[in-house]
């Protein structure tokens, strides 16, 4: 079968949930000489099993988009970013295969799009509309010396929410609001491409499922749920949470 006949699954945020990601991959019977595997983004971070959720990934020869969390990972193992309170990455960056799951995630795309769908952690800026020139142009700008999230458009497509017409972000402090006052609106609002988008990031506003906007995040490591989208059967799957790992939102 070739890779273009494969149907694809596209999985939300992980979160280091290894267990829940292997319930899921089972529930699915997933087969990888019939399913072409694709993450949200944010394998890593806050839950209890980052390293086997990355190395699990690896194995099964998923692909994935970069996502905020993933990128707080690449900057802690360059010393761009300092550690921050909620982190669970230290058995990564001790593990003895620490390098080739760090090259592996380095170089994952930051943008994805086929004919019909496109990918990305986050969101989409309203001024991309060359999806593809766009993602090569942020890809070939990221500079692994520097903190990853200086570079603004990489930071957009990893950790937007709301933002105005034109792009520009919400502030901080409206952050947690989830329906802040105009001209904020999700960033959703704006897109006009024709491709579906599939993100994820976004656990409080959970699963979306609206015309051209599939949206993943649907919290499992805050005890939600962990979800898979078929494209070519326009179909979810999701499994429980075993367990409530997180309790504060970010
Ligand atoms: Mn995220």
């Amino acid at each position: 079968m070739s890779r273009s006949h494969k149907s694809r699954i596209f999985i939300g945020d992980v979160h280091g949930c290894a267990t829940e990601l292997l319930d899921l991959l089972e529930l699915l019977q997933f087969d990888p000489a019939a399913h072409a595997l694709y993450f949200v983004g944010d394998l890593v971070n806050r839950g209890p099993r980052s390293l086997d959720a990355l190395r699990l990934a690896i194995e099964v020869g998923a692909d994935s988009v970069l996502g905020n969390h993933d990128l707080h990972l690449l900057g802690r193992a360059a010393a761009t970013r300092s550690e921050k309170e909620l982190d669970t990455l230290d058995e990564i960056l001790r593990a003895p295969d620490r390098d080739d799951l760090l090259n592996w995630l380095r170089a994952r795309p930051v943008i994805l799009t086929w004919d019909d769908l496109t990918l990305v952690h986050a969101g989409l800026h309203p001024a991309w509309n060359d999806l593809q020139a766009t993602a090569a142009r942020i890809e070939a700008a990221i500079d692994w010396k520097r903190d990853p999230f200086e570079q603004q458009d990489l930071r957009f497509a990893t950790s937007v929410r709301h933002c105005d017409a034109e792009g520009n972000r919400a502030p901080r402090s409206l952050e947690g609001n989830p329906t802040p006052p105009p001209p904020w609106e999700p960033w959703y609002e704006w897109y006009k491409g024709t491709r579906t988008v599939v993100f994820g990031h976004w656990a409080t506003r959970g699963i979306v499922s609206r015309d051209r906007l599939r949206g993943l995040d649907s919290g499992c490591v805050w005890g939600g749920r962990l979800t898979a989208w078929i494209a070519e059967q326009d179909r979810h799957l999701s499994v429980p949470a075993r367990r409530t790992y997180q309790h504060a939102d970010s």
